[in-house]
């Protein structure tokens, strides 16, 4: 029998007829690994995977997937099981589907078996076959696993395991909740045996004739690759709101590269924050058509400036964790979705961080939609393994992923590499390959990452960071006013010697909803408001300033924030609580917002 094979992620899995595989899933906690090993630690002769069932009266078979309580998935099992809320370990899930004969008279499918996101190791199986491993907790993959279903009952087990290691990414420690399990959708997706595995549409940058001012022609590049490498396929990309088609064949490698539709300007309207206009775009691969939304817009820095087609631009951000608006757990919605960026809407934003891994595709779907830029981030955070050459892979492929999922939204204005990692030979190398590697991906957008400065004497704050010839964007984090005295802000210099615009990726304080108290008494939310007035006064001297994404939207999940009666497990820094009630900082930043 065939096995299964590990694909390169299909590019918007959405536009593809699909049978959800969200719902209810049964699960067992294995705490020792036991659907897998036996007392001798040997493979065990009834492993889960194989949903053993007793044939006969007297076989002993120690579990039942069928007698197992069920989850919603996509969900974490830390918010579903109370028993579960601090497990980290593994779990297996199970599911059935149901597949009638006719699917199987169409030989020109392929079958992919499609997860969102599965935190954070995982092996999948159907009918008993194992299809595939994947780590890294926050990035979609699929398997064809055309040639293992059957007419009728199939059966579909996934083993998770959340445990942290020195060498991850994320690495053994981070301010987060490790939310377990399958916590994006899963989907069995039809594609006919050639399918566009991935293909980008974008404008061209100003230097190969793009966008800026007065000119009278743009180009919209496009290309694309096929799942096989054959040559003679025929693709017809239209954009029909502006008259736009063309027809093009594929090279012996199953690729088009770059092929150009060029366009008076004035046809064009340009994806804006104020009018984030989406184009509808159709692409048919022989006798299939799927469709896309997408926007066209150019970003690019000049000097200290971040320009927006060519337009100066100010990022008024924040920074948000992908968890749910009301109670936590991790968001998987497009109403999660919804809520979250309308909070930020309320608050004036035009751009937002998501932090610090990649967010579900909703997020950016809708936050395109809603005229918000992105800053996405895969979780290379504080003491990364930087030597080891494994992780390094992890790391890199959860960019890669990250990045072909989502290279076609024109929110998406910058990739980070990493979050406040500390300094050494190594790591310059770990980061300066993965910089390199997203350029060598995407050459349209810019790079960034969440640097530290130092202080150089007491109340100068100087950022110097080998990095800073591989990013565009020089971003960094600063806690004055919480991890250190208020009344040092007035008094702080910035030293920044780098002609690139600047980020300040992070700044802020914790507050407890409705605990009220004077300004100088940690914890109450005038404490927070005042600490908000002193930052914005004091960031406003930062010359080059091109953006801030404070820390953070809403109060969120974490092992390390543990003050009773205040934190609870929750890093209290949000402006909005866990309930998503408003703290009273987020009027300051809402007000100074108004003036940039
Ligand atoms: C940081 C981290 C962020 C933490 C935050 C805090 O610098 O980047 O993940 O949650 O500080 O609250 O301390």
């Amino acid at each position: 029998m065939a096995s299964a094979a590990t694909l390169p992620l299909i590019q918007n899995v959405g536009a593809y007829e699909s049978l959800s595989l969200n719902g209810a899933w049964n699960y067992i906690v294995d705490v020792q690994e036991e659907g897998y090993y036996d007392y001798r630690m040997n493979p065990t002769r009834w492993g889960f995977f194989q949903n053993a069932k007793p044939q006969k009266p007297e076989d002993l078979i120690e579990y039942d997937f069928d007698k197992s309580p069920t989850m919603q998935i996509p969900g974490d099992w830390n918010t579903q099981d109370e028993r579960l809320f601090f497990y980290e370990g593994t779990v297996w899930f199970k599911r059935s589907l149901h597949l009638p004969s006719n699917i199987f008279h169409q030989p020109s499918s392929l079958f992919l078996l499609y997860f969102g996101a599965v935190n954070y190791d995982c092996h999948v199986y159907v009918n008993g076959r194992h299809v595939g491993h994947h780590i890294g907790g926050f990035t979609p993959f699929n398997y064809d696993v055309t040639d293992l279903l059957k007419e009728g009952e199939n059966v579909i087990i996934v083993k998770v395991d959340n445990k942290r290691h020195a060498e991850d990414v994320p690495t053994q420690i981070f301010d987060w909740w490790n939310y377990g399990g399958i916590t994006r959708d899963v989907k069995l997706v039809k594609v006919p045996i050639v399918y566009l595995e991935d293909y980008s549409v974008t404008l061209s940058p100003p230097e190969s004739g793009g966008v800026r001012g007065g000119l009278s022609k743009r180009n919209i590049s496009f290309s694309a690759r096929l799942n096989k490498a054959e040559a003679g396929h025929t693709l017809t990309v239209s954009i029909p709101e502006l008259k736009l088609k063309k027809t093009f064949t594929t090279d012996t490698n199953g690729t088009i590269h770059c092929s150009l539709f060029t366009i008076p300007s004035k046809k064009l309207q340009l994806w804006t924050p104020e009018n984030p206009k989406c184009y509808r775009v159709e692409i048919s691969l022989n006798t299939s058509t799927i469709s896309d939304e997408i926007g066209f817009r150019t970003i690019e820095t000049r000097d200290k400036q971040i320009l927006l087609n060519g337009q100066p631009i100010f990022l008024k951000g924040i920074s948000i964790h992908n968890e749910k608006p009301n109670g936590g757990g991790r968001a998987n919605s497009v109403e999660d979705a919804r809520t979250l960026l309308s909070w930020a809407k309320e608050l004036g934003c035009n751009f937002v961080r998501l932090a610090h891994y990649p967010h579900h595709e909703e997020m950016v779907r809708e936050a395109e939609k809603m005229g918000i830029l992105v800053w996405s981030e895969i979780p290379v955070y504080w003491t990364i393994a930087w030597k080891n050459p494994k992780t390094y892979e992890n790391a890199q492929n959860q960019l890669r992923d990250m990045i072909a999922r989502d290279h076609n939204r024109a929110n998406i204005i910058i990739w980070s590499i990493a979050n406040e990692t500390p300094h050494s030979a190594e790591r310059d190398q770990f980061l300066g390959n993965l910089a390199q590697y997203a350029r060598t991906l995407d050459n349209t957008r810019l790079i960034s990452m969440a640097m530290e400065v130092t202080g150089a004497s007491n109340y100068v704050n100087r950022l110097n960071d080998n990095m800073n010839q591989y990013v565009d964007v020089v971003s960094f984090n600063q806690y004055i006013g919480w991890y250190r005295d208020v009344n040092d802000a007035p008094k702080m210099k910035w030293e920044i010697p780098y002609n690139k615009p600047v980020i300040v990726s992070e700044f802020g304080g914790g507050a407890k909803y409705g605990y009220h108290g004077q300004k100088n008494q940690r914890w109450t939310e005038e404490f927070q408001e005042n600490l908000y007035r002193e930052n914005c006064a004091m960031l406003d001297k930062i010359e080059g300033l091109a953006g801030t994404t404070p820390w953070i939207l809403k109060d969120f999940r974490s092992p390390r924030r543990v003050l009773p009666d205040v934190q609870d497990y929750y890093n209290r820094k949000g402006l909005f609580s866990d309930k998503g009630e408003k703290k009273k900082a987020f009027y300051v930043l809402k007000n100074w917002y108004e003036t940039k």
